[in-house]
């Protein structure tokens, strides 16, 4: 196989690498993503040709595309994912771990011819803005045409990522397969020796584009704690109050709890009044790194929006309806016989006539066997947009050095226990909240829906190293950032008695961001509480808001006794790690235990 007739970089290491690559994979051609307008109609009219993607109504869905994926393939597989670092203790108890020796092994047997009678595309991105000291670059080799067409809109691709990479420059390298999508083959390893990733036997968006969870995540956590920065689950948002001035958050949420949501939220009436917008700068992953000022600043690395569809409607989220409008690829939901895409708990009326997610035939109201509603999307559904074509996108979401970060948001859906919002007492403190989250589990993650899991900062699925060394890393940012941002709990997701969220959540937990801003700035009335600081009872506003002071008393109510199981729980977690521990996450978590329960003296 020729790889160099085409070839767009002259990068020594790079076209060795690739060489290699096409040995063990045998594709019969090689391309290499240009990032042109000329090269996406291409591939996109090829894709519809293949049967890989189905071209919507472009009337109603301009240049947009479905995608079905294999029915065991549409969300991430934790099990099958591993950190392949040389010893086992720096993967850590939390995360699976295999020599790297046997990850090449086992990987490669699978990879080994299997590109026979396919093209491996060469896609050279971009995490960040291109040229910018924060961003990283990759390289993935693909068979899959469906991620080259995602990675186009998540990431910034082709000639000018290869400028400039120029001929020596360090690169990520990502190597990804389908190898027939055979789950029983299915491994997604990390390199972190090599900066290196390997994935096969997966075409779904977290297994497959792997400059997101795989780069920007995990091989990026273990570069950050090199270089003293910290790759977040977060999204990073800008309020801008009446006299123009923002302030930026971010906010780490387990996967499917909100974030998209939290990021392009639009202000309700009674705050809109008072002036403030709301600005979207990421919704998934932040890169946060001390600035010259003193300040923590955070830039986000990716260029498009993945998120999650069923859920989504103009109530929810109006931004991102306005976002998937055009340009667009939507995977697993419904498809409608009109050429039109669908979703439970979306927009309007579902198409007379479709195919779900597995592409069976599907009528509104069908129902299997035991009566239950079929679906038509899968609740993991997702789309994939430009992050551009956001009507609430900040005009500094593209700066190289990224935007100021003044609160970190850390928060799980617990139908118990967490009030709506605390403050941490410190910045150790605030590690320690990080630290101790947990949240129920969602249809983003294979396994049992609405099991409570630890899920320390967000990050449990994607810290690419031993998250007790994760935890100092953190302690040890706070101690080189002179100003750093404060840290704040939200849970927007507490239920009553009889099951019903207490909160009315979306754009209503602005009134919880203006609370945490003046919180910032040594305003906001609170009153102390064993495990931070908590809103006083008028400290909110929540003019315009039908909302009994009953509810809002359980909402912010703290009660010791209620705290038991969870130290229990935080406890455990926190022994998994052994004497890795570090010394500071056992004294915050004694001093939280005596706070709560506080020493009887005689
Ligand atoms: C995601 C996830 O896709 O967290 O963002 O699963
Ligand atoms: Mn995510």
């Amino acid at each position: 196989m020729d790889t160099d007739s085409h070839a767009l970089s002259h990068h020594p290491k790079l076209k060795s690498w690739i060489d290699e690559c096409a040995k063990l994979c045998k594709p019969d051609r090689i391309v290499w993503i240009d990032g042109s307008e000329e090269e996406k109609n291409r591939l996109e009219a090829e894709a519809v040709k293949t049967g890989e993607f189905v071209k919507l109504d472009d009337k109603k869905f301009p240049g947009c595309f479905y995608h079905r994926s294999s029915s065991n393939d549409v969300a991430r597989t934790e099990h099958l994912t591993f950190i392949c670092s040389r010893r086992k203790e720096d993967a850590g108890p939390t995360n699976n771990w295999m020599p790297p020796e046997e990850g090449y092994r086992r990987a490669g047997a699978t990879l080994a011819g299997s590109m026979k009678g396919r093209t491996m595309y060469v896609i050279p991105f971009s995490m960040g803005v291109v040229g910018s000291p924060f961003s990283k670059i990759g390289v993935q080799l693909t068979d899959s045409l469906y991620v080259v067409l995602n990675m186009r809109i998540m990431t910034r691709v082709g000639k000018p990522v290869l400028d400039a990479l120029g001929n020596d420059g360090e690169f990520t390298k990502c190597l990804h397969g389908k190898a027939d999508l055979d789950i029983s083959k299915r491994l997604i390893l990390h390199f972190p020796d090599d900066n290196a990733i390997w994935s096969v036997g997966s075409g779904y968006g977290g297994n497959a584009l792997l400059g997101k969870k795989c780069l920007a995540l995990r091989i990026a956590s273990n570069l950050a704690r090199k270089e003293g920065w910290l790759a977040e689950h977060m999204l990073i948002l800008g309020i801008e109050d009446k006299t123009g001035h923002t302030e930026y958050i971010t906010a780490a949420f387990p996967s499917a709890c909100g974030k998209t949501n939290l990021a392009m939220l639009v202000a309700p009436e009674a705050l809109k009044a008072k002036g403030y917008k709301v600005w979207t700068v990421g919704d998934d992953i932040a890169w946060l790194k001390p600035g010259p000022d003193g300040r923590l600043w955070a830039m986000n690395p990716e260029f498009g929006f993945f998120g999650v569809a069923p859920g989504t409607n103009s109530r929810t989220n109006p931004h991102a309806m306005d976002t998937v409008r055009k340009n667009t690829i939507f995977t697993n939901t419904l498809l409608g016989k009109d050429g039109s895409v669908w979703w439970e708990d979306g927009d309007g009326e579902p198409p007379a006539e479709g195919w779900d997610w597995m592409g069976r035939p599907w009528t509104p109201g069908q129902k299997d066997a035991e009566g239950k509603p079929i679906v038509g999307a899968h609740p993991n559904s997702r789309f994939t947009a430009p992050a551009s074509q956001c009507p609430s996108i900040s005009s500094h979401w593209q700066d190289p050095q990224g935007v100021p970060i003044s609160a970190v948001i850390f928060g799980g859906r617990r139908q118990h226990l967490a009030p709506l919002v605390y403050q941490s007492f410190d910045w150790a403190h605030g590690v320690f909240v990080g630290a101790s989250m947990a949240s129920e589990r969602t249809a983003a993650q294979v396994g049992k829906l609405g099991e409570v899991r630890r899920d320390p900062m967000a990050m449990l699925p994607f810290c690419g190293y031993n998250m007790a060394d994760y935890f100092g890393h953190w302690l040890e940012m706070g101690r080189a950032v002179p100003n750093p941002p404060k840290i704040f709990h939200v849970n927007w997701f507490r239920k009553d008695e009889n099951g019903k969220f207490l909160w009315p959540g979306y754009g209503e937990n602005l009134r919880v961001l203006e609370w945490i801003l003046g919180r910032c700035k040594g305003q906001g009335k609170a009153q102390k509480t064993p495990i931070g600081h908590v809103p006083a009872a008028d400290a909110l506003d929540l003019t315009g808001l039908k909302i009994s002071p009953k509810a809002m008393e359980k909402l912010l109510d703290v009660r010791p006794e209620d705290w038991d199981q969870e130290l229990d729980g935080v406890e455990g977690f926190f022994r998994r790690f052994d004497e890795r521990m570090p010394q500071e996450m056992w004294s915050q978590f004694q001093n939280l235990k005596s706070r709560l329960k506080p020493p009887v003296h005689a």
